[in-house]
Order: structure tokens, then sequence, then C-alpha cells
């Protein structure tokens, strides 16, 4: 029942600034190298790679008054990334994110936020990740970038990252949904509560069950034709055993076919309309396995796995 697709624009984003570890860099040429866009243009998807944006080194700075590492470079990538996003949008299509550390999130969803704003369409974002990612500056434990967008996407963060979609939080704490995760720091655990996240934690899929979880964090969505779906990804969401190639993986998030089910539910909302893949660190994996596995999972949430679909319109394909 999902319409069909938009056509997808992939934007390479080959930073690690926002992290503590080197290699999220390479990112982008793995999921190509796994062949990312034939496996959608397989799916009868229009796919366009405009290639990598472009930003600065990573200088692996110390922390600095703000209480974070590499905020210039991060205000840079961030910039590229929202100017990318909005003008996909602008053009009716769907952006597609390489990354990349997870600071990039900041800008994607920032355009996006902005896109639905202008367009008076509904925000929902799904965070799939082991990590929370709201730290602020100040209690962030490491500094680290990577920790801090949901909270600077809420507004509480350096204003330098908070304001890139304008002025105002680019989003309330109730637009999002985080699902997976395992590793919070503690203050980090007030913070999901101050800001109104809604939360299913691995101990919540493993009392609900994944299908009762993407049935409450998707409630709604299919009804609502002007309802924008975003899903941020960070591969460290799926469990070690199955996606190593990632900079802080905790072992105990889902299985493969645990995976496979949160995928094929969001791909049958029909909404999904914008995607970040975030944290895929090509020089910790294993013969490319872990951007293969993104590849097979992101052929799920375009639809691969349904069995009924509603026809093209005349004309494509
Ligand atoms: C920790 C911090 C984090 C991703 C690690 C970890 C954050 N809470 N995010 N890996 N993707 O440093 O703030
Ligand atoms: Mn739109
Ligand atoms: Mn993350
Ligand atoms: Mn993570």
């Amino acid at each position: 029942n999902a319409p069909f697709p938009r056509p997808v624009t992939l934007i390479g984003v080959p930073t690690d600034v926002g992290a503590a570890r080197l290699g999220a860099a390479m990112g982008p040429d793995a999921l190509r190298v796994a062949q990312l866009g034939p496996a959608l243009e397989r799916l009868g998807l229009e796919v366009e790679d405009l290639g990598n944006l472009h930003g600065p080194p990573n200088p692996r700075g110390e922390r600095t008054a703000e209480g974070l590492r590499n905020l210039a470079e991060c205000e840079a990538w961030n910039r590229s990334t929202h100017d990318a996003v909005f003008a996909q949008l602008q053009a009716g299509r769907l952006p597609v994110m390489l990354g990349g550390d997870h600071n990039l999130a900041i800008g994607s969803i920032s355009a996006v936020a902005r896109h639905c704003r202008d367009t008076g369409k509904r925000l929902r974002v799904l965070w799939l990740d082991a990590h929370s990612d709201s730290n602020t500056p100040e209690i962030s434990p490491s500094g680290n970038v990577h920790g801090v967008p949901v909270a600077s996407l809420c507004g509480l963060g350096p204003p330098a990252l908070a304001a890139l979609g304008g002025p105002g939080p680019a989003l309330r704490g109730a637009q999002m949904c985080q699902i997976g995760l395992r590793s919070v720091d503690a203050a980090e655990k007030r913070m999901i509560h101050e800001l109104g996240l809604e939360v299913y934690d691995m101990r919540a899929i493993d009392e609900l069950g994944m299908r009762e979880v993407m049935r409450r964090a998707l409630a709604g969505l299919e009804d609502d034709d002007g309802a924008h779906l975003h899903l941020s990804f960070d591969v460290d969401f799926l469990d070690p055993e199955i996606a190593p190639g990632t900079g802080t993986t905790v072992r105990g998030g889902p299985n493969y076919r645990e995976a496979q089910l949160c995928v094929e539910m969001i791909a049958d909302t029909g909404r999904l309309a914008s995607l970040d893949i975030v944290e895929l660190n090509p020089a910790l994996d294993i013969r490319n396995q872990t951007a293969e596995l993104v590849v097979d999972l992101v052929e799920s949430l375009f639809g691969k796995s349904t069995l009924v679909r509603a026809p093209a319109p005349a004309g494509r394909r």
C-alpha cells in the first residue's frame, strides 16, 4: 500500500569530526562499494549520486570553553549538509545521507524541519541507535559532537549548531522516537525526560517485541498523508555480531530478523521522506560486511521485501 517513492538523491558526507575515532569518513565509499545506488535502482527508483560534500579535515582537537571538540569543523560540515538536504527536498527528492559520523544529523534534520515548516508537513523523526545522542555540551562526558545532535536540534546546543535551520529549535522532543538504546550516560537519562523524547530501549524491545515497538513508534503515520518521516539510522543500533564496522559497538542490539522487521514496518507506512545512514566505519569492518548488511536493510526500507505493492504509475519503469 506504499505509494511509489519519490526519486532518491545520495549525498556523501565523509566526516568523522564529531566522533572519537577516525574512519567514519570512509563510510560513503564503503556504501558505494556495496552497491547502494544500483540496489535502489533495481527496486525501480530513480537514483542520483551527488558524490561527496566537502569540508574540513579532522584536527583531533581538545575540548574548548564551549565543552565540545572540533566545533568549528562540525559547524562547517553541518552547514553544507543542511544546504544540500534542503535543496533536494525543495526539488521534491528524497535525500539519503551517506555518513559520516552522527554529528551530520544536526544539518540534515534542521533542513528537514525547515522544509516541513515551509510546506506545512508534520515531521516525525525515528532515531535508531544504541545511544541517545542527547547530551548537551555541559553534560557531555566526552565532548564529541556525535553525542549531542538530539539536544542541539531541540535548542539545547551551541548556537552555531542549534540555529542552522533558522531561529528557534528545529524540533520538539515529542516529534522524535528513539529505538534500540542500550548505552545512555547518567545525566543524559534526565535529559531524555526533559526533552520529552519517546524512547524504546532494548528492554522495551525484549519485553514488547520489535513488532509492538514499531507499531507504537509508527502509530498514525500511515493514515497521515501530510506526514514527513525522517529516519536517522546509526549503524551501532545493530548487534555487533552482525555489524562490527562501527566505532562504538554495544552488545545486545537487534539481530538480523529484528532489524529487518523494523525497516519493513517503516516501509509499510509509505511516509519515509529523508534518511541518514551514519557511523559506518570501514576501518573496523570485516570485508565490508557491515556496509553490505546496511544496503540489504535499506533495500527493505524501500520496500524490497514487501510482497504486495501498488503498481508503479504509468510512465515509470
Ligand atoms: C556518548 C557521548 C555516541 C555515537 C557514541 C556516546 C555518544 N554518549 N554516539 N557513538 N554514535 O560521548 O556523548
Ligand atoms: Mn516534501
Ligand atoms: Mn548516534
Ligand atoms: Mn550510536
